[in-house]
């Protein structure tokens, strides 16, 4: 078997037609309104909230900046419950407004903060849950809910991964407190780079919009210690460009999903994300479990093995965020208390991901796969 003459990696940013987008840049430069809440903006938030179906949404410039400001509004301090099996930004965005995270394990299917395990480790200093829709398969919002009732704490979701994610047509971002969307590069929807806060009070989204704009309430007065998160107007056009070609993007990712179960499902050692009744993901991965024994070689062969064919998976999310030296000396970041999370960090392996992907791509990757089936020295 030949590799691929050219990389294929685990993602692609969707790029709608040049034209498009410098039709609305046209109007950026003849409005000669570059940042700052201009016009290109509205249209975005407005276009999204409809899309996603949720009552209020502030545009950040990227999910990280979102979520930090999202933890300031929710006035989350003290320790915060969160998910060790995830990308970095997450516990990242707690320790940077002083709070501790607190790592608790997942569920073993979804891989989401197990509502259990958030129960038995909330402390009197407990403030809050910042869960992770992972791979855009969505926590058990009801379960989770239900434990932050019971000790009255805030839930802030991390829906970097999970923008059309719908749980019995909600759109994912009603759950909870708020919601972070990451818009960046490499997910199904983005502006480059760029974010959002979803949230169902007005209240908060004011407090959200203050504190994305410095904390000024108006030129002379300053309410609250913020940021800048705004979004630029070229990356709102941008945006809008991508919503416009968005249905033929995710009708291309299901189908190659499809393909992938079809060519992979029945492989002994891999198991693929669940079909969860009543779910619409976001079709943002197509990822994989290897069972080392069953499959006949780790997941760290097949990762280095697919590279000698071109094929650039990427293993989200090893190593567990626990064990990053900024949080490794927390007592929650013992591995004894995470041991279905490092079970999946050790598994997981994201294939390669996007509309523009050949069909054939996909299956001469499932047969390199099939190929390498046991048979990796
Ligand atoms: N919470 C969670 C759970 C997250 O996963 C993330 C981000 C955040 C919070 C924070 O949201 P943001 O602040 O980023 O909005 C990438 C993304 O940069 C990051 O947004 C994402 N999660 C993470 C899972 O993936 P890297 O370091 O793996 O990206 P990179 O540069 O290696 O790109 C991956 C592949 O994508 C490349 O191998 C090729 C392809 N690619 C990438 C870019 C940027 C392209 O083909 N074109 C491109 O322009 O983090």
């Amino acid at each position: 078997m030949t590799p691929f003459a050219e990389p294929i990696y685990v993602t692609s940013p969707l790029l709608p037609p040049l034209e498009a987008v410098m039709a609305r840049l046209a109007d950026v430069w003849a409005s000669r309104w570059i940042t700052n809440n201009g016009q290109q903006n509205v249209l975005l938030e407005a276009a999204l909230r409809a899309y996603l179906g949720v009552p209020a949404l502030s545009l950040f410039n990227n999910g990280t900046i979102a979520l930090l400001a999202a933890v300031r509004a929710l006035d989350l301090h003290g320790e915060v419950i969160t998910t060790p099996f995830t990308f970095p930004a997450t516990p990242h965005a707690l320790a940077w407004n002083g709070i501790t995270p607190v790592f608790v394990d997942v569920d073993p299917v979804r891989l989401t903060l197990n509502p259990r395990a958030v129960e038995k480790a909330i402390t009197p200093q407990t403030t809050g849950i910042l869960a992770v829709h992972v791979y855009g398969l969505p926590c058990d919002v009801d379960g989770l809910q239900q434990v932050a009732r019971r000790h009255g704490l805030k839930v802030l979701y991390d829906g970097a991964h999970a923008f059309a994610t719908t749980v019995n047509g909600a759109g994912i971002g009603t759950f909870g407190d708020m919601t972070m969307y990451s818009f960046h590069a490499t997910k199904l929807f983005h502006t480059a780079e760029g974010g959002a806060l979803a949230c169902g009070e007005p209240a908060l989204r004011e407090q959200v919009d203050r504190l994305r704009n410095f904390g000024i309430i108006d030129p002379e007065t300053v309410e609250s210690v913020g940021l800048n998160g705004k979004m630029s107007e070229m990356q709102a056009a941008l945006g809008l460009a991508v919503l416009d070609c968005l249905p033929p993007e995710i009708a291309a990712r299901k189908a190659l999903l499809a393909l992938y179960r079809r060519l992979l499902g029945n492989l002994a050692g891999v198991t693929m994300l669940p079909d969860i009744p009543g779910i619409e993901i976001s079709h943002q991965y197509c990822v994989i479990r290897i069972d080392e024994e069953r499959f006949g070689c780790s997941r760290d062969d097949l990762h280095r093995e697919l590279k000698k064919y071109n094929v650039i998976c990427r293993k989200y999310f090893f190593p567990l965020c626990s064990d990053y030296a900024c949080y490794s000396e927390l007592p929650s970041a013992d591995p004894a208390n995470l041991p279905t999370a490092r079970t999946a960090a050790r598994q997981v392996l994201c294939l390669p991901l996007y509309g523009s992907l050949q069909p054939s791509a996909v299956e001469y990757i499932c047969e390199i796969i099939g190929a390498l089936h046991g048979c990796v020295a």
